[in-house]
């Protein structure tokens, strides 16, 4: 301490040769609560996967938190950019470590095969070991092997590991559940990617997602970074429009470049290729025992099927006892950001903080903390959007068709755009519009930017009016409801309908109708509020694998569920149903004709078609609605504003 004795001047005031940045500088970490390690970590066939270690200073025994990702580990292990390290572990971990970062966990990111600092080929949500990769490494196999070496290489940790995170980082951690490590204790796949063909990120019910192929160039164009996306203008409404197929727009923006195009051009139908990688599927044919909290947003406008199925596929295994579903009112990934507002939605609570502190941090803690308090977490925590509050359900859905307290209710659609939930009469009706491909019904008020995350992130939640008053959007609503209608499970749309072509998709979305009078929240006054809305795609009515031509004129029935939902339409709110037949450009437009593969669909071979929505005695189209009766209300544990999970028992909790 203290300064130098004396100093010298240099001989003369020359910089030195090299000039005057040194060669290697040690960071000054004076202050540091903790270490961070960047590590190889050998696999079983030689390559080595990048991986950053965060350990709190003096740490012993500590368990290990791990998340393997696609997107830089470096940066991933960093609250903001990669000029942002705090020496603090609560300034430099993410925000959705914050129930983690108090010096008590070992944080682990790992970049995959391939990508960023990890040596190896990168293959895009590469699929298990199996007729889909004739290799003998998967996420499954780096995954065991990357928590073998944790554990016996950090003389810090207990030996006990538990994974998370979101979306293809949620994806890695149900890889991992396929086989894991012994360590591996506990789990939260968060807004998993678990079948990228029937409502992940790819196609939902066979229509696909065009915002993909900006995707498939950001992951695939180099190992780190990316290319950006050239788009001529601004609205991507006009851009895909004026490509032709998603796949005429692929081919002229250079994405035959890319294998993983290739693989999904070529895979348009749920066939194996895809039935094989599904997630859902495997997870229920090998439940881990891992006790695992399957979490999901109640508006993921990216992961909406992973979760919820993975969760509902276990619940008739071995694993039902320990296999948790969490729904709160988060768009994609929220879980791990600011949970107080959606939109113009207002929580009134920081309803993902809650979830982290409450639920998630003494979950882990249970099973990776020998002596740590058990916590009650039940079978299904989920978050009440209508009366603002979680909800606790030993069994869940409430209704459905089998298996359920409840059957699920139709609510019918009816002449003069009612809604009802009385059958239709003999009298019967339909209504009718001009499905046009030239014009297609946009899923947000045009310009519409792939690129504008503002837009994107709560665009489930998006006010519906701007849709509702086109001619080929039909209407359907309730009158004002004298009493509330709580709704918790999947809705089903149940339509039938008649096309002039012999292809066409439908697009439904169930709405909760805001009152005029909002004094509290004015913005919302008759707010068209979507609380579950989607897509199906007509040739996959009979097969998901096999699709076939829609017969002209001929009624056909449309079935598929809805996202899942936990609302309470209130009194004076009225219900709400709109169906059209395009989703423009999220979803690639059908053409109306048969064609046998429509990414490859001809300028000639869009046509318009009118399309009809039948609701008579014989053809009740319908929603059919998970309606919580009310005894069954009584079987609903409420919570209040936070989640109410609270540590009980301090004993017998670690596995
Ligand atoms: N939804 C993104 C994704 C997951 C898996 C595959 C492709 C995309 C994500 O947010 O990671």
């Amino acid at each position: 301490a203290g300064a130098p004795a004396e100093l010298q001047p240099l001989p003369d005031d020359m910089p030195p040769p090299g000039g005057d940045i040194p060669r290697r500088v040690v960071p000054n970490r004076l202050g540091y609560e903790y270490d961070r390690r960047d590590v190889m970590i050998p696999m079983r066939d030689g390559v080595k996967l990048h991986t950053v270690i965060v350990v709190p200073h003096g740490a012993h025994g500590l368990p290990i938190l791990l998340t393997r990702t696609p997107y830089n580990a470096t940066k991933r292990a960093l609250r903001g950019d990669e000029d942002s390290e705090s020496p603090f572990l609560a300034g430099t971990l993410p925000q959705g470590d914050d129930a983690f970062a108090d010096g008590t966990y070992i944080r682990v990111f790992q970049d995959v095969r391939g990508k960023y600092g990890s040596e190896g080929e990168y293959v895009m949500t590469r699929p298990p070991i199996g007729p889909l990769n004739r290799s003998n490494t998967d996420d499954t196999t780096d995954a065991w092997d990357t928590i073998e070496w944790l554990t016996h290489n950090l003389p810090e940790g207990n030996g006990r590991v538990g994974m998370l995170g979101s979306s293809y980082e949620g994806w890695t951690v149900v890889m991992a559940l396929l086989h894991p490590h012994p360590a591996l204790k506990v789990a939260s796949p968060e807004s998993p990617m678990v079948d990228g063909w029937m409502g992940d990120d790819w196609f939902h019910y066979g229509a696909f997602r065009q915002n993909s192929l900006d995707y498939f160039t950001g992951q695939m164009s180099a190992r780190g970074g990316s290319l950006p996306v050239p788009r001529p203008g601004y609205d991507d409404y006009e851009t895909f429009l004026r490509a032709g197929s998603a796949g005429a727009y692929a081919t002229a923006n250079g994405l035959d470049q890319y294998p993983w195009w290739h693989r999904t051009e070529v895979h348009p139908a749920y066939d194996a290729f895809w039935q094989d990688q599904a997630l859902d599927r495997l997870v229920a044919a090998h439940p881990s025992g891992v006790p695992t909290l399957w979490e999901q947003g109640l508006w993921d406008q990216e992961d909406m099927w992973g979760a919820v199925h993975s969760w509902l596929a276990l619940r008739g295994t071995t694993q039902a006892g320990n296999n948790h579903l969490i729904l709160g009112p988060w768009r994609h990934s929220q879980v791990n950001y600011d949970g107080g507002h959606l939109g113009v939605l207002d929580w009134h609570a920081d309803t993902a903080f809650d979830y982290r502190h409450e639920v998630l941090r003494p979950f882990f803690d249970q099973f990776l903390r020998p002596g740590a308090p058990h916590v009650g977490v039940p079978a299904a925590l989920i978050y009440d959007t209508g009366d603002k509050r979680w909800d606790r359900f030993a069994r869940w859905p409430v209704a459905c068709d089998k298996g359920c307290d409840a059957p699920l209710v139709p609510i019918f659609l009816g002449r003069h755009g009612t809604l009802s939930f009385t059958a239709p009469d003999a009298a019967g009706g339909a209504d009718s519009y001009v499905s046009d491909p030239a014009k297609p019904v946009p899923y947000l008020p045009r310009p519409v930017a792939f690129g504008d995350k503002d837009r994107w992130k709560p665009w489930l939640t998006s006010d519906q009016r701007p849709f509702a008053d086109r001619p080929d959007v039909l209407v359907f609503e309730t009158d004002p409801l004298t009493a509330p209608v709580r709704i918790s499970g999947r809705p089903e749309a149940d339509l039938w309908s008649t096309t002039t072509g012999t292809d066409g998709d439908w697009v439904v979305k169930l709405i909760d109708v805001f009152p005029a009078d909002m004094p509290e929240q004015p913005e919302m006054a008759g707010y068209q509020l979507p609380i579950g809305m989607d897509i199906f795609r007509g040739r996959y009515r009979d097969s998901f694998e096999h699709p076939s031509p829609i017969p002209s004129n001929q009624p056909q029935r449309y079935r598929f569920a809805l996202p899942p939902a936990n609302h309470v339409f209130q009194r004076g709110h009225r219900i709400m149903v709109q169906v059209q037949s395009s989703w423009f450009p999220l979803y690639d437009r059908n053409p109306q004709r048969f064609v046998p593969n429509i990414f490859l669909a001809r300028p000639a071979d869009y046509i318009p078609a009118t399309v009809s929505v039948l609701h008579d005695a014989a053809h009740p189209s319908a929603i059919r609605l998970p309606v919580v009766p009310a005894a069954q209300e009584r079987a609903i544990e409420t919570a209040g504003p936070a989640t109410g999970i609270a540590p009980t028992t301090a004993a017998g909790a670690a596995a």
